[in-house]
């Protein structure tokens, strides 16, 4: 479980609470306290932040109108945002970054979309190859930094960290930032420790940046503490924010080394870099809908698959309308996480991605019930009805069951999206983007 999800869980059990007792807000605090406790942040830290929530739950009035679900649910991602730092504006000007992290983190892949950022702001830019341990380090950055057009400085199977970067600051004296990418390992040992300090030594760097992959949970915070002991990082960069990991490890590596997190890596192109922004990154991470990135994937999504808004809209779910909510909801299906950064994070997947061949069965299932069963789908209670169905559509009985067994789990997920506010609230600003 990641932080998120233990932070999702903790607030879906205030969802019964009526008022907001003492004894309410204790459990809640316990859950919350064992979700970040669990990602390794700081004891302190999580005492603080409890005690926090505990007295404004407390002392603070609830203003009418709001459910004390939602209130609470306010107030822990507030204290998150304000626990994960402010929003990251990169200085454009000349520096030397040096990038480093745990194999497999991002860093090369980091390395060259950090060069083409500035490079892209007008800035010369060069990269150093300072991976002396992986064997293909080199290529790989090579090859980067051709597809982007900048400058490659490396020297292969050199083992002399301190020559590399003598070297390669002496080659790219012109370029007005210069990225180092470095070694990683599957942990931070004594060789890896003395090799980074080396290089920070010799490449004087402005900024020192930390890369974790945001599927990192609980030793996330160890890392940041280790690399901090040898160099004292500067800054976060926390990459693969669009695989499935929500960045729970983030947390607790900021908090351990006192540092904000600077860009998210969000692909494997060389443009998937983004500046931090705290709001985001936390509605992330609790599952509480990014309502930006939400518009912009859903627009895409709509205009690639022609949907119209109505097709979305309608609160009531019969066998008239299941059909259409289908055909949308398989359309949607391929923009991933998107039901997700709706809150919709229980919609049964296997509803939404339906193969055309079964939507195709579907449609001529509905087209053979009377008009009164499309309006009243108990009427199909009766196994008699569905025997004439199936007869009527060419297709079996079995298939008739299976359609109405996933009407039934969409109709219940109907059901929850209706009474869930927050839903509605971003399905309805949705809604009017378009
Ligand atoms: N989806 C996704 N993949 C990434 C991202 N950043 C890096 N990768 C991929 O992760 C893998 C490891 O990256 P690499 O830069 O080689 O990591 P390093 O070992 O730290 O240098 C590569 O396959 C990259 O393409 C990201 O933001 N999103
Ligand atoms: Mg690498």
């Amino acid at each position: 479980m990641d932080l998120g999800e233990g932070l999702r869980k903790a607030i879906s059990k205030l969802q019964g609470a009526t008022i907001i007792d003492l004894k309410t807000i204790r459990e809640f605090n316990k859950e919350l306290q064992r979700a970040l406790i669990s990602s390794d942040v700081e004891l302190r830290l999580v005492s603080e932040f409890t005690k926090k929530i505990e007295n404004a739950a407390i002392k603070e009035k609830i203003p009418s109108g709001v459910s004390p679900k939602d209130y609470i649910t306010n107030m822990v991602y507030e204290e998150l945002v304000k626990l994960m730092g402010k929003n990251y504006e990169p200085e454009v000007k000349p520096k030397r970054i040096l990038l480093v992290g745990m194999y497999g983190s991002g860093k090369t892949t980091t390395t060259a979309k950090l060069a083409k950022f500035y490079q892209d702001r007008g800035l010369s830019t060069g990269v150093i190859c300072c991976d002396i341990a992986r064997p293909a380090a080199y290529e790989q950055l090579e090859m980067l930094a051709k597809q982007i057009n900048t400058s490659f400085f490396g020297i292969k199977d050199e083992t002399d960290v301190r020559k590399i970067i003598k070297e390669g600051l002496k080659a790219l004296k012109d370029r007005k930032v210069i990225i180092c990418d470095s070694s990683g390992r599957s942990a931070l040992n004594a060789a890896l420790v003395n090799e980074i300090k080396s290089i920070a030594e010799e490449f004087k760097p402005d900024e020192k940046l930390l890369v974790i992959n945001a599927d990192t949970g609980q030793i996330a915070g160890k890392q940041a503490t280790e690399f901090n002991n040898a160099i004292k990082i500067t800054g976060v960069i926390v990459t693969k924010m669009d695989g499935s990991g929500k960045g729970g490890g983030a947390l607790s590596a900021v908090s351990a080394a006192n540092v904000n997190i600077t860009f998210i890596g969000s692909g494997e192109k060389m443009n998937a870099l983004e500046f931090y922004n705290p709001e985001k990154f936390v509605g992330r991470l609790l599952g509480i809908p990014d309502i930006e990135s939400l518009i912009k994937n859903v627009n895409e999504a709509i205009k690639e698959a022609n949907i119209k808004p109505e097709d979305i809209n309608s609160e009531e779910l019969n066998f008239n309308t299941f059909y259409t909510q289908l055909k949308t909801m398989s359309k949607m299906g391929p923009v991933k996480n998107m039901l997700g950064m709706m809150g919709m994070a229980d919609v049964p997947k296997n509803v939404v991605e339906q193969g055309e061949e079964k939507l195709a069965k579907y449609k001529s299932i509905i087209a053979s019930m009377t008009l009164e069963e499309r309006e009243n789908d108990k009427l199909l209670k009766e196994h008699s009805r569905i025997v004439r169905i199936a007869k009527g559509s060419g297709t079996q009985e079995k298939d008739v069951r299976m359609l109405i067994s996933e009407f039934n789990k969409m109709k219940k997920f109907y059901e929850m999206f209706k009474n869930d506010r927050n839903v509605k609230k971003n399905m309805s600003k949705f809604m009017k983007m378009n």
